[in-house]
């Protein structure tokens, strides 16, 4: 038998064979366009591409997921490659994992006139909203949007998403220490996004929409129905701008062939499960939680 690959600490590719996706992920799913299968890779491209964008990730929404909304909401030509299996991941060829050897990682152009090969998440979400046309036009705008885009991402949604990890990898209820804060954090979302102006009304879409709506998404998702609507009741512009961004045609597609997993985290339905039995001691202590990360 192999060496199991060192992935993250205390963890093999033994476990990430676990995480891949349940059948569910590893089932074509339609996508609105041509799915075929590539090198043992499950693969979802649209038709005529002229200038082929590849995302590579794994079968989870993770740190792809505001990628993937951009991307379909753009209706931008690009290749959704997700890698659905520990035998799809052990088949990459050299460098597919990019110069860290993390996925998410963008293949295509660059911007200047050729291509590129581009690594961590924040930064592809930078390069292709300046791409595909979701950076605001003005330095003040795009630091406002980088503004909402690093609350969104690192405090609330990477928040939830190493919550699920650590409790699953530790056994302590690390995803309800996640938790007080989300309250405060989605304030403060909602105070920046409502400084903005509503989406629609008084400026375009820009990437940081897509990070509030995935925060919106994890929420929904990790808590049971009362009591996302409890933390999601007091932000009406996040919710309203989510909303409106549900509507679109290209976050629909993105919707539909959305990963059902938050995380590739093996142990994910028992740790969401085990939370929901605790996530009303989490919301209790919302109230007056600042500092700290
Ligand atoms: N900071 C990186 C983190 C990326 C990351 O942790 N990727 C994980 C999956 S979400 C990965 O590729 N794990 C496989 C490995 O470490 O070999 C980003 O934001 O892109």
């Amino acid at each position: 038998m192999n060496k199991p690959k060192t992935l993250y600490p205390g963890m093999t590719a033994v476990h990430l064979g676990c995480m891949l996706g349940s059948p569910r992920h590893l089932a074509l799913r339609r996508c609105g366009a041509a799915i075929s299968r590539f090198a043992g890779r499950r693969v979802c491209s649209t038709m005529d591409q002229p200038e082929p964008i590849t995302l590579r990730y794994f079968a989870c929404q993770g740190r792809g997921q505001i990628l993937r909304y951009m991307l379909f909401d753009s209706g931008r030509p690009f290749t959704d490659e997700i890698i659905g299996s520990e035998a799809e991941y052990n088949a990459l060829p050299p460098g597919a994992m990019g110069i860290c050897n993390y996925l998410p990682v963008y293949e295509g152009p660059d911007g200047s006139g050729g291509t590129m090969q581009l690594g961590q998440s924040k930064a592809i979400t930078y390069h292709v909203a300046m791409l595909l046309g979701y950076t605001p036009a003005t330095a003040r705008e795009s630091a406002k949007a980088s503004e909402v885009f690093c609350l969104a991402s690192e405090d609330v949604y990477s928040a939830i998403l190493l919550g699920i990890w650590q409790t699953h990898m530790t056994g302590n209820p690390a995803l309800v220490a996640a938790i007080p804060k989300m309250r405060q954090r989605l304030g403060n979302l909602e105070t920046m996004l409502g400084a903005r102006g509503a989406l629609g009304a008084s400026r375009p879409v820009d990437f940081s929409d897509f990070a509030a709506l995935f925060a919106v998404d994890l929420i929904e998702q990790l808590f049971t129905p009362p009591a996302a609507a409890s933390v999601l009741e007091p932000v009406p512009t996040v919710r309203g701008n989510a909303a409106l961004l549900r509507q679109r045609s290209g976050v629909q597609a993105a919707l539909e062939r959305r990963c059902e997993r938050m995380t590739g985290c093996p142990g994910e339905p028992e740790v969401v499960a085990a939370f929901r039995e605790m996530e009303e001691k989490a919301l209790e202590g919302a109230a007056g939680e600042y500092g700290g990360s």
